[in-house]
């Protein structure tokens, strides 16, 4: 008889693996967990001969994939409560940021921060996205703009892997710092700060702003193709406040996602389909810059691209401390159904992370990270706005809330 881990059983799974049944459900589930991984999966009543050195009975509830946060940016200092408030008066998030505002500020505090300080603040913040399931979270660079600040940055993403995974964004080309040279910083992003944050470990993915207050597509297209010689896969910020073109520039490198898309035109919708790129959609920052213009989600939908969501957490437009919120807005105000929500949390969220062969299902051979839920049905993850619905948790089988 094989000696396994744990079983986990008496409860409900939704897989997501596409299948049949929605959500993949799985009625009266048994889950069998060996040294970190899923080593079986099926109904109770199928299962084969284990020896397990511990049951886990979760009372009939819900278990689903381990929640997946990909496009953060949970490290800065100081905050942005008072531009906020300034918008709130009627100024614009691009007035602000010509005003010398916006990432800017951010900047000034991130590079002021020391580690310990960033640390302190971004575990508080980590805290919240741990106790509602995440157990992966993407975090990205991107308010250091100097190449001491940006591997300070990555530096903290990686020492706060514990329990969560962490994924790293290298996003040097996020804005051109205040008093620089714009080619100048993009050669020094390109040619010094990513190859010293690849020869440190400290990069899993580069990510990069093409937009009109940002940076241009020639600017984004010398940074990838860096990227691709240094063996990193690439992601884009696309088309958030204009068609700048992004979702196809990113799907034309092979990216593993585009980001936002709120402009993005039916021929960069194709670009996507055909490359295989996931489109990441960020309802926290259209809903707090209170845009009008949505991504077209029901053009990727047909196309069949791969749909993700995330909390975009960060101090200017999307302070969301919740990724479920994300699935709710996502919901609420992209029309998603609530299993394309928990699928973008889930599935495609792993494939935008180039993880997709390691989690966001519940299959064999995945790791096992579960979140064990008090509700319903599924949808319910969707339905509220907040809340607290986690039962438990483990990232590759550990245990974290339990
Ligand atoms: N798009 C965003 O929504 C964030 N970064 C980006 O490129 C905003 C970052 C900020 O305003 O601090
Ligand atoms: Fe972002």
């Amino acid at each position: 008889m094989q000696r396994i881990d744990l079983i986990i059983t008496d409860c409900r799974a939704a897989t997501m693996v596409p299948g049949e049944t929605p959500y993949g459900a799985i009625d009266d589930a048994l889950i069998a967990v060996h040294e970190g991984r899923i080593v079986w999966i099926g109904p109770r009543a199928e299962v084969p001969e284990f020896n397990p050195f511990a049951v886990t009975r979760l009372d009939g509830r819900w278990v689903t994939p381990g929640l997946i946060d990909c496009h953060t940016h949970l490290v800065f200092g100081g905050d942005r409560i008072g531009e906020f408030e300034a918008r709130l008066g009627g100024a614009t998030y691009e007035e602000i940021a010509l005003a010398g505002g916006g990432i800017r500020a951010s900047v000034a505090a991130t590079r002021e921060a020391d580690e310990p300080e960033l640390i302190r603040r971004a575990r508080r913040r980590l805290e919240n996205f741990v106790a509602e399931g995440v157990t992966t979270i993407e975090i990205k660079s991107g308010y250091g703009l100097d190449l001491e600040t940006e591997l300070k940055m990555l530096r903290v993403a990686r020492y706060l892997d514990g329990d969560a995974r962490v994924v790293t964004s290298f996003l040097g080309l996020h804005a051109v710092p205040k008093d620089q040279d714009r080619d100048a910083y993009v050669d020094m992003i390109i040619d010094e700060a990513l190859p010293a944050a690849r020869a440190q470990g400290l990069v899993d993915i580069v990510d990069a702003y093409l937009e009109s207050i940002a940076f241009s597509p020639a600017e984004v297209s010398r940074l990838f193709d860096k990227a691709r010689s240094l063996g990193l896969p690439v992601r884009l910020h696309a088309d958030q406040l204009s068609d700048g073109g992004g979702a196809a520039l990113a799907a034309s490198h092979g990216a593993l996602s585009a980001d936002h898309l709120e402009f993005t035109s039916q021929v960069g919708v194709e670009a996507m389909a055909r490359a295989g790129t996931v489109a990441v959609l960020l309802p926290g920052a259209f809903t707090a810059l209170a845009e009008t213009q949505k991504p077209p989600v029901a053009a990727l939908r047909a196309a069949g691209v791969p749909m993700a969501v995330a909390s975009d957490c960060n101090p200017g437009t999307s302070p969301l401390l919740s990724l479920r919120a994300a699935m709710m807005l996502a919901c609420a105000q992209f029309r998603l159904t609530p299993q394309e929500a928990l699928a973008g949390v889930t599935r495609n969220a792993a494939m935008a992370l180039g993880l997709g062969s390691e989690t966001g299902t519940l299959a064999a051979g995945k790791l096992a990270d579960m979140a064990c839920w008090d509700i319903e049905r599924p949808a319910e993850l969707s339905y509220w706005l907040g809340g607290r619905l986690l039962s438990r948790s483990w990232r590759a089988g550990r245990p974290v809330v339990a």
